[in-house]
């Protein structure tokens, strides 16, 4: 019997995909560039699973029923490039290649076109939840065309984490709608996890809490509003002991944060597509600013002063209040952003169906989604959760404790990129008079750009000082 699917690239994320297809049920053929990665794999983990192992391209295809399905589980950028390219000279029209690691959109876009020109489906899926996500029910995010996403549906909504709301997968949009939302689901959650860090940064410095201690409060946390997978993994990660030292885990990791490019890539794609989204940019930042490790030891010193450490008695629920502010505006700017380039690149994106998918399964799962799709279905046309008067109740408590926190931050010289961008977001999108008037004011002056009245229409321009 043929293989009705065929997975190539088995380092976590293929290895486990491949195991939770055939644990319902399907044959499933498997490829790895490395021959060992795939000996390894049917000697260690596959136990009675029915998964056919191939070590060359050739039997690997030819192991598989038609039209053939192969998922992509390989990294990023120019190994899909040439995995595809190994791959075409034993695929026949109607075949279907599936992308399902991490790639940027636009490289999805080329490589549909092109493939489309051969008669080759191609969905660009983005895929989220980890290893474990990947073994047990990730949330997946299928983009290209329907007719190719039909073909692999019913394996992808039985492998899928599923929800009260059915199974964490749906047909996301045309094109590279896939890899779009899965790059700004990561985007967001780049945003939640800074918005973590630096909340318990403060319980750290203002506070004096120990490892446990706010492992404790997490884990309350994660009984309300706040109830995420980030959120449980964080009181996870306070509980743990490292076995050498003896210390709690968190202490003896050094403070670099990593990257692999989905989070820059949503803020280009934003500030490409003229969507504001502070809160995910500055995560990205504080990001890269990490690394200056050297440099901010060395200036630790230059500017060292005792810092003023104001502690109030309501910091912990301040704390609380300024975590659901920064999480909910991370999920609205990221939401607004799919929203603009389902328009600039025709997708058809529903976002009600994205943030069902998120329910479970990927990163960024979080109780706090069901209110978010509360508010969009009150106006689904509404793509900016801003104007919703439900976000208005449920904002406006907490801007005054997260004005607290951010203020007891700036005295005591933490720092707090996301909480106050995602402050800095909420008061100039509510702002009905922005400074802005100024820097056309300075543009026309230094460069005759022109600008707009607020009392006549028209572009106009003067003569700020005489040019002799
Ligand atoms: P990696 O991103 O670490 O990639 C390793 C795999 O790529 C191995 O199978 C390796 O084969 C293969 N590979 C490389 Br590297 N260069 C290749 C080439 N030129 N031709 C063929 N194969 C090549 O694996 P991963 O962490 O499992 O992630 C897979 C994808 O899923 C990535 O795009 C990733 O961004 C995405 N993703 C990862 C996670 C996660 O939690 N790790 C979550 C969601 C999405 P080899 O064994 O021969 O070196």
């Amino acid at each position: 019997m043929k293989a009705q699917i065929g997975v190539v690239g088995l380092a976590v994320m293929g290895q486990n995909l491949a195991l939770n297809i055939a644990r319902k049920g399907y044959i499933v053929a498997v490829y790895n560039r490395t021959s060992e990665r795939t000996k390894n794999f049917v000697e260690q983990r596959v136990k009675g699973e029915k998964i056919v192992a191939a070590y060359d391209l050739k039997s690997f295809v030819e192991s598989l029923e038609r039209p053939r399905k192969i998922i992509l589980m390989v990294k990023a950028g120019s190994p899909v490039d040439e995995m595809i390219d190994e791959l075409l000279p034993y695929l026949q029209e109607g075949d279907l290649l599936i992308d399902a690691g991490n790639s940027h959109y636009e490289d999805t876009n080329r490589r549909l076109e092109r493939l489309s020109k051969m008669g080759i489906l191609f969905l660009g899926t983005g895929v989220s939840g980890g290893e474990y996500g990947a073994l047990h029910g990730p949330s997946i995010m299928p983009g290209g065309t329907k007719e190719a996403y039909k073909l692999v549906e019913e394996i992808f909504l039985k492998i899928a984490a599923k929800t009260e709301d059915g199974p964490c997968c749906t047909y996301v949009g045309d094109y590279s709608a896939g890899h779009f939302v899965k790059m700004v689901h990561n985007g967001i959650e780049y945003a939640i996890m800074q918005a973590i860090a630096e909340v318990y940064d403060i319980m750290r410095k203002v506070l004096g809490l120990q490892p446990k201690e706010i492992g404790e409060i997490f884990k309350k946390w994660n009984e309300g509003e706040l109830s995420s997978f980030l959120v449980e993994i964080t009181y996870k990660i306070m509980e743990k002991i490292d076995e050498e030292t003896g210390k709690p885990m968190v202490d003896v990791i050094l403070d670099k944060a990593e990257q692999k490019g989905t989070g820059k890539w949503t803020v280009e794609a934003a500030l490409d597509l003229g969507v504001p989204t502070p809160s995910l940019n500055l995560a990205v930042v504080a990001r890269v600013l990490s690394h200056f490790k050297q440099q901010r030891m060395e200036l630790s010193k230059l500017y060292w002063q005792k810092p003023i450490v104001k502690a109030d008695k309501n910091l912990i629920e301040y704390l609380e209040k300024a975590l659901s502010l920064a999480m909910f505006l991370a999920y609205s700017q990221g939401l607004w952003l799919i929203s603009e380039a389902s328009k600039a690149f025709n997708y058809g994106v529903n976002l009600l169906e994205i943030l069902r998918i998120w329910k479970g399964g990927c990163i960024i799962r979080a109780k706090m989604i069901d209110f978010l799709r509360e508010i969009l279905k009150e106006n689904p046309s509404n793509v900016n959760l801003l104007e919703s008067q439900k976000t208005v109740e449920y904002l406006k408590p907490r801007i005054e404790p997260t004005l607290k926190v951010c203020q007891i931050a700036r005295e005591a010289q933490i720092p707090t990129p996301v909480l106050n961008s995602s402050l800095d977001y909420l008061f100039s999108m509510k702002e009905a008079n922005l400074p802005a008037n100024l820097i056309q004011a300075q543009r026309d002056f230094f460069g005759a750009h022109t600008f707009e009245r607020i009392d006549k229409p028209g572009i106009y321009h003067i003569e700020w000082q005489p040019l002799e």
